[in-house]
């Protein structure tokens, strides 16, 4: 029987390598967007399929997490036996500027997803994308049992969900697990988080079109591993003969300006001559140092990161100096650069 997967958040990073992860497993995907003045599809645009043609294993919904309503009824209609809640508003300096929403979002959404499961009447597999920001001021290494002291709006939404989604495995024997996923990036990163810009300013830099990347804080540090690693983790937790909560990482730490020293050096430049500080891109309470441990993972799921933050920087580098130079093409057309840049 063919599986069914549900995913919020599928427009996203992780959203996008999930869904390819599931096809390539033989799974029918249904993802849930949300409607756009604009078209807000392209890191799928590569896996559709028109739903008229037999072969189309990739259906996508309308909806929005501050929907309750319409999350039941899609769940009730779709039936899917799993269902991955990626979706968030997830820019942690952003969740300064719209903490109510943010809170809406990443954090009550959640509980209205887990609900909509249980008011659907549906045996399902449940993933909730829980994060590494929630430990915040709690010193590395951390994983599983460390305490969480979340630092943002952003931060103390997802302790929330956290918590809700152990609830209802406790209170309704539900399978609901809670993958904690340290930083993971990607060509498909969004152009806003440091690793992106940083990349993205490398490649137009080297290309002569712009000279400069306002930055804040370049003392944190972080544990970057690649997303196309991660989505594998997530799938890994709903398979478990037993619901649980795991922490992913690569248990490497890197602070920005190593990230910027080999993002730059890789394309021949030097960070110094480019790097200007903006305090826009503070926050007004910082998180100093993520750094996980991802043994449980290993032990219990067989999973390893094998891409730490310096392998990523260059990763994306090169996929962004491909991409610039593929600049109005179709996304899809340079999706292959990934394999390439990984080789
Ligand atoms: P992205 O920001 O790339 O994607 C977020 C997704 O959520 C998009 O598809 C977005 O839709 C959707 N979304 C936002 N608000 C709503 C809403 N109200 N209703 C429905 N959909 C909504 O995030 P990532 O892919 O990087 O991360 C996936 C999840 O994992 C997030 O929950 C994030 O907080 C969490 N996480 C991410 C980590 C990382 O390092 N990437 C680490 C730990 C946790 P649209 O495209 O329309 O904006
Ligand atoms: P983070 O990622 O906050 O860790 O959240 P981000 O890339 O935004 O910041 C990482 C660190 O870089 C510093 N920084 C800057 N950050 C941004 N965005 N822009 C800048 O110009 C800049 N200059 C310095 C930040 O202060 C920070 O210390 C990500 C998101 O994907 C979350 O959804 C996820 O839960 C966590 O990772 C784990």
């Amino acid at each position: 029987m063919t599986k069914k997967a549900f995913i919020t958040g599928i427009t996203g990073q992780d959203g996008s390598y999930l869904a390819e992860l599931l096809l390539s497993k033989g799974y029918e995907v249904h993802g849930l967007i949300r409607r756009a003045s604009t078209f807000n599809t392209t890191r799928i645009d590569h896996l559709y399929v028109d739903s008229h043609n037999p072969n189309a294993k990739m259906f996508l919904h309308y909806g929005d997490l501050s929907d309750g309503a319409r999350l039941v009824s899609l769940l009730v209609t779709i039936k899917p036996d799993e269902v991955y809640n990626l979706a968030a508003q997830s820019h942690v300096r952003v969740s300064f500027d719209e903490p109510e929403h943010t809170g809406d979002t990443t954090g009550v959404g959640t509980i209205r997803l887990l609900e909509a499961v249980r008011m659907a009447g549906i045996e399902t597999r449940f993933y909730q994308a829980s994060s590494s920001e929630m430990f915040g001021a709690t010193p590395p290494p951390q994983h599983e049992e460390t305490p969480f002291y979340p630092r943002s709006p952003y931060g103390a939404a997802k302790v929330y969900s956290y918590w809700v989604t152990k609830n209802y495995r406790e209170a309704y024997s539900m399978f609901a697990v809670n993958g904690i996923l340290f930083n993971h990036e990607s060509p498909r990163r969004g152009e806003t988080f440091v690793t992106r810009k940083i990349t993205r300013a490398v490649a137009r830099i080297k290309a002569g079109l712009q000279d400069d990347i306002w930055l804040g804080n370049l003392d944190a540090i972080r544990d970057w591993g690649y997303a196309a690693e991660y989505v594998e983790g997530m799938w890994r937790m709903l398979q478990a003969d037993e619901p649980d909560d795991y922490a992913l990482a690569t248990g490497v730490g890197c602070t920005v300006r190593d990230f910027l020293d080999e993002s730059f050096t890789h394309a021949g430049l030097n960070w110094e001559d480019h790097v200007k500080f903006d305090e826009r891109y503070l926050r007004p309470t910082e998180v100093d140092a993520l750094v996980g441990d991802a043994s449980k993972a290993k032990t219990k799921l067989g999973w390893e990161a094998t891409v730490d933050g310096r392998a990523l920087a260059r990763l994306m580098v090169d996929a962004d100096i491909e991409a610039l130079a593929c600049e109005g093409k179709p996304w899809h057309d340079v999706v292959s650069l990934e394999s390439w840049g990984t080789k």
